[in-house]
């Protein structure tokens, strides 16, 4: 790998770092929980899956840039880049089969040298591989042949163990399975042979794991999911078991779903296992985080910093789950731990005691004007701050493109890319 200096901060950088904390000390007029918020931003790592490294793409077309990693050692290397210039991104989450290998200890041994560890695991039983013996085309845990759905849960069984070899702690099953046309599935029974499916795999979890249980309302299918939404999800964990958990892929809800009150509810019966972050407008566009509703990511952080108030155990899972076709995806990552950071930092500025006496009293104004006090706070120097004491750097995006990071990447791997995923 290309060893890559990173410039220092200026001092013209530093001494408005520092005008910027005082005027946030200023506006929030309470140094301690300026800190305590500082403490806890340094605490937030985001796992970054491995298919976002590459330039993703549609079904009509992909645009990649150059650069991109062909391997998973690179991909591992170009976490370890984000990590050193944002110092919240320690962790990659893999895909297999995309991320397959056969020299996992030289990997584990190239993570470990880059102070990286392993996230969840995910499985993939919505994409035929070659030479399988049976096809996915009509379902994988859900199928109504029982040699299609044994063949998907030792797939996932095998994701398990592959897991383990790499010291990660959660399997994330997210299914493509569903109907197209109605009268093709019988609800019921798809539901059943999918229980059945994932309770299998269940018993084949290590005792400090998590499974974590996606949904999504339609794509591929769009008749119907097998596991549309929240409560679909919340009946199969509950099933399940302690060990099992619903995830929450902000992407995967119909338009204006009220995201945060499904985090309320699943933090209140201790099922919430962790996040997909991304942004969209329509359905499934896995776009980069905050970019079109800032403001929904942070009252989900409200409930969020409530839950984790609430629970100082409180374990969950955070990772970016988006798609960047025409950014370089390097610098869309940087952007969407950035508008995660900076909506928890929000967040942390609320007064819940203070919010709960004003709904006790019904005074909605109040209510209002609490929750908008802390989203109009400009917490960025916060955000930078807990960057800055951890090693990271004054301005992640500057940082990339004042130290020629892509040019670099282009010149030690070409200009075509191979990179895999979506
Ligand atoms: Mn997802």
């Amino acid at each position: 790998m290309t060893k890559i200096d990173l410039n220092q901060s200026t001092k013209e950088e530093m001494s408005k770092h520092s005008r910027a904390i005082s005027s946030v000390v200023d506006a929030v007029g309470d140094e301690n929980k300026v800190s305590r918020a500082i403490g806890k931003l340094k605490q937030l790592q985001i796992a970054i899956p491995s298919w976002a490294l590459g330039t993703g793409g549609t079904r009509f077309g992909r645009f990649p840039g150059g650069g991109e990693p062909s391997s998973l050692a690179q991909k591992i290397e170009d976490v370890a880049l984000l990590n050193r210039l944002n110092k919240s991104s320690s962790s990659i989450s893999l895909h297999i089969p995309w991320d397959k290998a056969e020299n996992i200890e030289e990997l584990k041994k190239l993570a470990k040298s880059l102070d990286l560890s392993f996230d969840a695991v995910n499985s993939n039983t919505f994409q035929d591989q070659p030479n399988q013996s049976y096809s996915y085309k009509y379902g994988s845990l859900c199928h109504t042949d029982k040699e299609v759905r044994q063949l998907a849960v030792n797939h996932n069984k095998e994701v398990i163990s592959i897991g383990e070899n790499l010291g990660s702690k959660a399997l994330t099953v997210w299914l493509a399975d569903g109907s197209i046309f109605p009268g093709q599935h019988d609800f019921k029974s798809a539901l059943n042979r999918t229980l059945d499916s994932l309770s299998e795999i269940y018993s084949s979890l290590p005792p400090d794991w998590t499974m974590l249980l996606e949904y999504k309302p339609y794509e591929p299918n769009f008749y119907s999911m097998v596991i549309p939404d929240w409560g679909t999800s919340y009946l199969l964990v509950s099933e399940l078991g302690d060990q099992a958990k619903t995830l929450v892929d902000l992407g995967h809800h119909l338009p204006n779903t009220n995201i945060e009150q499904i985090v309320s509810t699943l933090l209140f019966k201790n099922k919430l296992g962790g996040f997909h972050f991304n942004d969209s407008k329509y359905g499934d566009d896995d776009i980069t985080v905050g970019s079109l509703k800032p403001y929904q990511l942070f009252l989900i952080f409200c409930e969020l910093v409530k839950g984790m108030d609430d629970d100082p155990n409180l374990d969950l899972s955070w990772m970016i789950d988006a798609s960047h076709n025409i950014k370089d995806p390097l610098e869309d990552l940087l952007q969407s731990v950035e508008a995660i950071k900076i909506a928890y930092a929000q967040a942390l500025l609320v007064d819940y005691n203070e919010l709960a006496f004003y709904q006790n009293r019904n005074d909605i104004s109040q209510c209002q004007e609490i929750l908008q006090e802390a989203f109009r706070t400009d917490v960025r120097a916060l955000v930078r701050e807990a960057r800055l004491q951890l090693g990271g750097v004054y301005d992640p995006i500057k940082s990339f493109r004042e130290n020629k990071i892509r040019e670099k990447l282009i010149s030690e791997r070409g200009v075509n890319s191979k990179a895999t995923g979506l």
